[in-house]
């Protein structure tokens, strides 16, 4: 047996979302996510222009050794693009061996570890009444554990807060169908520092000490003003602090704990091993969060979890609505079957989106399950793909007060 087709399918069902197909000659079809969320067209291109011919008539039982063709016969290392292109083939081959295996892949990752995986849902608001009134609402859902944003008195649209008002859903995940340039928003790291203690203070003030409580600093504070931010936060015992700092200064997170107990999760913008080597080895974070769309597939997120347990680092993977059910569901099986599981990401996907994918993954009272369907579990239905056109779209760009562009 062996490839015999390979398709890239550029679809937009409320947002971009790119999925490889790949076809065995006995016709056994495998669906990889590839989506970068904002540059989506390079991914489909390295897929379609460069990757395709190679992986036409190879033996798709041979993962390990297509995934080391891909990254080595690269010759260029590592980056988002590649990565995510390569973790679309592997998720792909991943799905057809468990499809022809007639199992659901965990059985084929070891087998469950826990009856189910907990999740964490986006709780947001401009103020504090509308952030209680999401996180009432989740909690009505059954969710144990509740990301919370909220705007920042005096700054307008930030990161992570729905511009549309209360109750309305976060949507700028999808990216911002902005035109030719991506929307400009604006941030002043003082005024968010001098805000968010008494959020947490209000919270557990409101809801009480059970409910887990993760917050995403998306990467927009120094090192010292992280250092600041945990220690202050340190009171309302968070089960992590995302992105405090931008971690590819992986010595940063040095500064952070040595101020602060406050639960560390980083890497969702990291696509290797190597972007964590420090972080690991240092326990310098407590959380990896990188997405398997962006990480080069199951083989290379396993391994990267595998090296994370050595040190007592568990998983939290990525999970918005801009990684696909394909994605999730990957997530999901890894979830599953790893020992040093952490928490994962849950944004729900739109009515449309799931008009394209069908999906088989389970939630009951805070908990996923990826479901017993031989493969990932989710099957892409390209004529409904067809119905949704491409638009390009881009996540915002920050600026401080005085105009100097900032992270997002
Ligand atoms: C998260 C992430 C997202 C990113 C998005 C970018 O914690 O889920 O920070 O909110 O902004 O994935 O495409
Ligand atoms: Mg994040």
């Amino acid at each position: 047996m062996s490839i015999e087709s390979v398709d890239v399918i550029v679809t937009s069902p409320g947002r971009n979302f790119v999925t490889l197909k790949v076809t065995t000659s006995d016709g056994v079809v495998g669906w990889g996510d590839a989506t970068l969320n904002g540059r989506e067209l390079s991914v489909a291109s390295y897929l379609s222009d460069h990757l395709a011919s190679m992986l036409i008539g190879r033996d798709e039982d041979r993962i390990e050794d297509t995934w080391q063709y891909l990254y080595r016969g690269a010759y260029w290392r590592r980056g988002p693009v590649t990565m995510a292109a390569i973790a679309a083939v592997d998720m792909a081959l991943w799905d057809i061996k468990a499809k022809k295996a007639g199992m659901p892949l965990y059985q084929l990752l070891g087998g469950a570890s826990r009856d189910g995986v907990r999740v964490y849902a986006h709780a947001s608001g401009t103020d504090f009444a509308a952030l209680s009134n999401a996180i009432t609402g989740y909690r009505e859902l059954g969710f144990t554990a509740v990301r919370v944003q909220t705007g920042v008195p005096g700054l307008g649209q930030i990161y992570g807060v729905s511009a549309a008002g209360p109750g309305v859903r976060y949507d700028y995940e999808p990216a911002k169908r902005s035109g030719d340039r991506p929307a400009e928003e604006t941030w002043d790291t003082r005024q968010y520092l001098n805000h968010m203690p008494g959020v947490f203070a209000k919270i557990r003030e409101e809801f009480g000490t059970d409910l887990r409580l993760l917050h995403d600093g998306h990467h927009r504070m120094s090192p010292i003003e992280a250092a600041r931010f945990a220690k202050d936060v340190e009171p309302y015992d968070l089960f992590w602090l995302e992105d405090a700092t931008p971690g590819e200064d992986q010595t940063a997170l040095r500064l952070i704990r040595q101020h602060s107990t406050t639960p560390l999760a980083i890497g969702e913008v990291f696509n290797t091993v190597y972007d964590y080597q420090t972080l690991i080895t240092e326990r310098l974070i407590d959380y990896v969060r990188s997405a398997v769309t962006h990480t080069g597939g199951i083989t290379a997120m396993k391994k990267l979890l595998d090296f994370a347990a050595i040190y007592g680092i568990r998983s939290g993977i990525h999970g918005p609505t801009d990684i696909s059910p394909v994605g999730m569901a990957a997530a999901l099986h890894l979830d599953l079957a790893i020992h040093n599981f952490g928490i994962q990401e849950y944004m729900p996907h739109n009515e449309q989106t799931l008009e394209v994918f069908q999906t088989s993954f389970t939630f009951d009272k805070g908990f996923l399950h990826p479901g017993d369907q031989p493969g990932l579990g989710v099957e892409l239905d390209e004529e409904a793909a067809g119905a949704f056109e491409y638009t390009k779209a881009y996540l915002p760009v920050n600026r401080l007060l005085d105009g100097t562009v900032h992270d997002w």
